[in-house]
């Protein structure tokens, strides 16, 4: 029978076992959404401290929409371990959802997907043609290369003891609206028939399209420039927030004018581009790009606008200070919010950083406040303020992530305990007339100075 057929009746009869290495932001809600999907779940992690919080029927993960959702202790065809070797003799299909961080000098680290890989295809019982599908986001050709030698070391064989495909994970934390439920998805495999049968398993978990888009470097290649065409286009209005207010205009104006083009894709320019995707999937691309030796001109250049955002702010921020008659070595600046997005409690990436590297190398002092986030997961160099009322006797504040928190606070007491009332919107959301009237002196990143 074809594997597509078997898949089909393993599926309608609910036997399908299903396993997820790896129960991070995007593993965990995949295991949770395959139980849900009616479907018999292994899920494994590394960390001993997120399988007994996952057992307990915890949220190990920053991501709020995850909070109560993980089934309680005991819950039926739900199995958390750390153990790979354990979980994967149980499981038809493996799903490896591994982080793919950069490392410092901004080359892809691929030691997650190659340890996980191993770790899974070493469990695999010889003849049960277990499908191992890699979700992780990395560039073209990585899951052949990185995976099939280890195949071919462990005397695998391919459409009998093994099939690798590739289906990227496509979300989006802290956005309920595109949970693993209700995402489209591609798949890519080598075989056809694999590839339809994934189409079959990924249909149950999501009510949106599921396609089978040829070979895995399609659908690899399609999820990275997702995220590189939106770390383009972040990259052009910042570079207008650049250029708009050394000619006196604003360029939120100008974006809103534009705007009223049908086919124009509005972004809105910020302190800096963060996140475990935007700011990294890029250099997947450039990496495969220079291994193939074509240029990749304007994906580097977007990436060097967007990572000179954070200074570009800090020296507008400096200049503030100066003109408001700040002595150098006393500026007092506090940061609204230090996570990458609104609503969700994730540092990684975050311009935050920068900005206050930046800051304080012109010997600013730098608090922040973030409701989202634990002190302690903020840099020992930066104040961190726990209760905002608390905070005074600063000179400026900076909204850094626009969380709701940050929009709502009572910016009349905060203007009150302010040493001078400057205030930078570092998201363009903020209403600076009303911030104004309070007796604020309102700035924004690509607003001329003089408005
Ligand atoms: N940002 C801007 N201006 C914009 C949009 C974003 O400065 O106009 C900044 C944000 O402040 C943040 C960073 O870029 O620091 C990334 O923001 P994001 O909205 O892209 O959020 P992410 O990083 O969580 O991106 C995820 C991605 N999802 C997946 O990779 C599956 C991305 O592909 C989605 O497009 C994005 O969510 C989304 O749609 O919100």
């Amino acid at each position: 029978m074809a594997l597509a057929a078997t898949f089909a009746s393993k599926i309608s009869d609910g036997s399908l076992s299903v396993g997820i290495i790896g129960l991070g932001y995007v593993g965990l809600p995949t295991a949770i959404g395959f139980h849900d999907a009616g479907f018999n779940v292994w899920g494994v992690d590394v960390s001993q401290r997120t399988v007994d919080m996952v057992k307990a029927g915890q949220n190990p993960t920053g991501d709020p929409d995850v909070d109560d959702i993980v089934p309680a202790p005991g819950t039926e065809n739900w199995h958390i371990t750390t153990s790979t070797a354990e979980a994967v003799p149980h499981c038809d299909v493996v799903l490896v959802t591994v982080p793919t961080p950069i490392t410092h000098d901004l080359k892809p680290d691929l030691s997650y997907v190659e340890a996980a890989g191993r770790a899974v295809f070493e469990a695999i019982p010889k003849g049960s043609n277990t499908i191992v599908v890699l979700e992780s986001t990395v560039y073209p050709g990585v899951t052949a290369q990185t995976w099939m030698p280890i195949v071919e070391e462990l005397g695998l064989v391919i459409g009998e003891d093994v099939n690798i495909a590739y289906c990227p994970e496509r979300f989006n934390p802290g956005d309920a609206a595109h949970g693993v439920r209700s995402v489209a998805r591609v798949i890519g495999c080598a075989d056809e028939d694999v590839g339809h049968a994934l189409v079959e398993l990924y249909s149950k978990l999501t009510s949106e399209d599921v396609r089978y888009v040829g070979k895995l470097e399609v659908a690899e290649a399609a999820k990275v420039i997702e995220n590189v065409q939106r770390d383009i286009n972040i990259a052009l209005v910042n570079e207008l927030a650049r250029i708009f207010p050394a000619m006196d205009v604003d360029v939120e104006d100008v974006l809103s004018a534009a705007a009223t083009k049908w086919n124009f894709h509005r972004y809105t320019p910020g302190v800096g581009v963060g996140g475990h995707c935007i700011p990294v999937d890029p250099y997947y691309m450039i990496q495969r790009a220079a291994d193939v030796g074509v240029p990749a001109g304007l994906i580097t250049a977007a990436r060097a606008v967007n990572r000179s955002m954070p200074n570009h702010v800090a020296g507008v921020l400096h200049d503030l200070l100066y003109q408001a008659g700040v002595p150098a070595g006393e500026g007092r600046v506090l940061l609204l919010g230090w996570s990458y997005k609104p609503e969700v409690g994730d540092p990684r990436e975050t311009p935050a950083e920068p900005l206050a590297e930046a800051l304080q190398a012109k010997n600013v002092h730098v608090a922040a406040w973030d409701p989202h986030l634990e002190g302690a997961e903020l840099p020992d160099s930066v104040e961190v303020i726990a209760d905002l009322e608390a905070a005074e006797g600063f000179d400026l504040a900076v909204l850094v992530t626009a969380h709701q928190a940050c929009l709502s606070l009572d910016w009349g007491a905060l203007q009150g305990r302010m040493r001078r009332s400057i205030v930078y919107d570092g998201r363009r959301v903020l209403d600076l007339e009303a911030l104004g009237a309070l007796g604020w002196q309102a700035h924004a990143v690509g607003r001329p100075a003089s408005e």
